[in-house]
C-alpha cells in the first residue's frame, strides 16, 4: 500500500475499500466540487501549501480533502467531533496518502492529540468546523500564527466564537466565514436539515408521515425546511413560535400556528428546531397522546427536557436503535428519538452529499482566496473575519445549475440599462 508509516491514526486500514466505495458515491453527487477538482488539478494553485483541517471525517469531507490535494496541497486532517468520524472513510484517506488522525468514539484527550498531530506539518492554511484548530494554534502554538496565511471556518458556532475573538483584538490571522455564504447556510438549514430530519425520524421508527400531526417547534430556516418537507409527505404541520414575524410567515405558508401547550395535546410527531432549552417539558408530556414521537434537530440537546420525561415515566425500554419507549401515566407510551440529540445526525447521515457540495465548494474557493492573499493579489487584515463575496455565491449557484443541466435567462443590454437607470419607471 502506498502510505508512509506514522502519518495516520485510524481505526483499521482494512476498512479502506468500503470507505473508497462511499467516497466514490459522494463524488457522483457532488458535481460542483468535482468540476472545481477537474479545473484546478491542471493548474495546481495549492502547490507548496500545507493545509491542516479539523472537520467531520465523512464521505463528503473526503471529496473536499481529495479536491484540495488534487489542487496541489499537502493536507493533514483530524475529525472535529468524535461521533461523526466514518472509520471506513478515514481508512480510505489514510491509504490514499492523506495524513489522517481520526476514529469514531475517541476521548477528549485523543481529540486534542489528533489536532496536535495535524499541526506537526506546520500548516500555512487552516480549515475548521467549530474553530478548535484555530483556537489550538492561537493558545498552544502561538508562534505558528506568523506562518499561517489564514483560515476558513464552516459553522455558525465557530464563526460566532471567532468574531468575538476578533472583536477582542486576539486574532492573529484572517479567517473566512464560510458559514455565512447563502449557498452554505440556506442549503444546509432549509434543504439539508429539512430532508435529513425526516430521514432520521423514518430510520428510527419507520412511521408513516402522511395524515399525522407534525409539530415543528421553531419556524426558523431549519423549522421551515422540515415543515415544507413534512407537508410534502402529506402531514398536517403545526408550528410553535415565540417570534411574531416567523409565526406570521408560517401561517402564510399554510402551516397552523399555536402554543406548545395546545400542540402537545394533538401532536403525533414533535420536532424541536429552536436553539433554546426547555421547549418540551413536563406539562407537555402530561398531555401527549399515546404513541407520540419526540425528536430534536436543533443544535443543543436540551430542547427536550429529558429529566422531566424520565421523572414521569414508570419504566422505559429500547425499541430499536435511536428509539426509546417511555411508559407514562394512563398507560400512554412516548417515544424519544436519538436521546434528544440531533436526530438528523444521530439517526441519519446529516445533509445529503448534494447539499454538502455547496458548503465544501465554498470551503475550497475560500482556501484559494487565501492563497491569492499570500501572492499579494488581494489584501486581508490579519485580525479580521471575512465574509464570502456575493459573487462567489452566484458563481457556485451557477455551477450547480450548470452541472445539473439547467440553464437560465440572461438580462439583455436594454434590460440591464433599464435596471441601472434610476430615473426610469418613475
Ligand atoms: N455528527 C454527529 C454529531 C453527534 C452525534 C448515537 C447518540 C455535523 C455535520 C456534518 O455533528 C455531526 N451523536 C451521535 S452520532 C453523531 C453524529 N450519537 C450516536 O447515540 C449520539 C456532523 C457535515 N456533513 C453532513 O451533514 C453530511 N456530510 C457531512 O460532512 C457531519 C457530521
Amino acid at each position: 500500500m502506498d502510505f508512509k508509516e506514522g502519518q495516520y491514526k485510524v481505526r483499521d486500514l482494512k476498512l479502506a475499500d468500503a470507505g473508497r466505495r462511499q467516497i466514490e458515491w459522494a463524488e457522483s453527487r457532488m458535481p460542483v466540487l468535482m468540476a472545481l477538482r477537474e479545473k484546478y488539478s491542471k493548474t495546481k494553485p495549492l502547490s507548496g501549501y500545507r493545509i491542516a483541517g479539523c472537520l467531520h471525517v465523512t464521505k463528503e469531507t473526503a471529496v473536499l480533502i481529495e479536491t484540495l490535494s488534487a489542487a496541489g496541497a499537502q493536507v493533514s486532517w483530524s475529525g472535529c467531533n468524535p461521533l461523526s468520524t466514518n472509520d471506513e472513510v478515514a481508512a480510505a484517506l489514510a491509504v490514499a496518502g492523506i495524513e489522517m488522525y481520526a476514529w469514531y468514539g475517541m476521548n477528549v484527550e485523543e481529540f486534542y492529540w489528533c489536532i496536535d498531530r495535524t499541526l506537526d506539518m506546520k500548516p500555512n492554511l487552516t480549515l475548521d468546523d467549530g474553530a478548535d484548530l484555530i483556537f489550538t494554534v492561537h493558545n498552544k502554538y502561538p508562534e505558528m500564527c506568523a506562518d499561517i496565511i489564514g483560515g476558513t471556518e464552516e459553522t455558525t458556532t465557530g464563526v460566532h466564537r471567532l468574531r468575538s475573538m476578533a472583536a477582542d483584538g486576539k486574532m492573529k490571522y484572517p479567517v473566512i466565514a464560510v458559514n455565512d455564504a447563502e449557498t452554505k447556510w440556506d442549503f444546509d438549514n432549509v434543504y439539508g436539515t429539512g430532508q435529513s430530519t425526516l430521514d432520521g425520524i423514518i430510520r428510527a421508527t419507520s412511521v408513516l408521515l402522511a395524515g399525522k400531526n407534525i409539530v415543528v417547534a421553531g419556524y426558523g430556516h431549519c423549522g421551515k425546511g422540515v415543515a415544507m418537507r413534512a407537508k410534502g409527505m402529506g402531514a398536517n404541520v403545526i408550528a410553535t413560535e415565540v417570534k411574531p414575524t416567523a409565526a406570521l410567515k408560517a401561517t402564510l405558508e399554510g402551516v397552523q400556528v399555536m402554543p406548545m401547550d395546545e400542540a402537545a395535546k394533538i401532536g403525533d410527531i414533535f420536532i424541536t428546531a429552536t436553539g433554546v432549552k426547555d421547549v418540551i417539558v413536563g406539562r407537555h408530556f402530561d398531555v401527549m397522546k399515546d404513541g407520540a414521537i419526540i425528536s430534536n434537530t436543533g443544535h443543543y440537546d436540551c430542547e427536550i427536557n429529558i429529566p422531566d420525561l424520565e421523572e414521569r415515566s414508570a419504566t422505559h425500554r429500547t425499541i430499536r436503535a435511536n428509539c426509546e419507549e417511555y411508559l407514562m401515566s394512563g398507560n400512554r407510551r412516548i417515544y424519544l428519538l436519538a436521546q434528544g440529540r440531533l436526530v438528523n445526525l444521530a439517526a441519519a447521515e446529516g445533509h445529503p452529499s448534494e447539499v454538502m457540495d455547496m458548503s465544501f465548494a465554498n470551503q475550497f474557493l475560500s482556501q484559494l482566496r487565501l492563497v491569492r492573499v499570500d501572492k499579494g493579489e488581494e489584501t486581508m487584515d490579519r485580525g479580521s473575519v471575512y465574509d464570502i463575496p456575493v459573487e462567489q455565491d452566484q458563481e457556485l449557484a451557477a455551477l450547480k445549475l450548470a452541472t445539473n443541466g439547467i440553464t437560465i435567462d440572461k438580462l439583455t443590454e436594454a434590460q440591464m440599462a433599464y435596471h441601472l437607470d434610476y430615473a426610469a419607471g418613475t
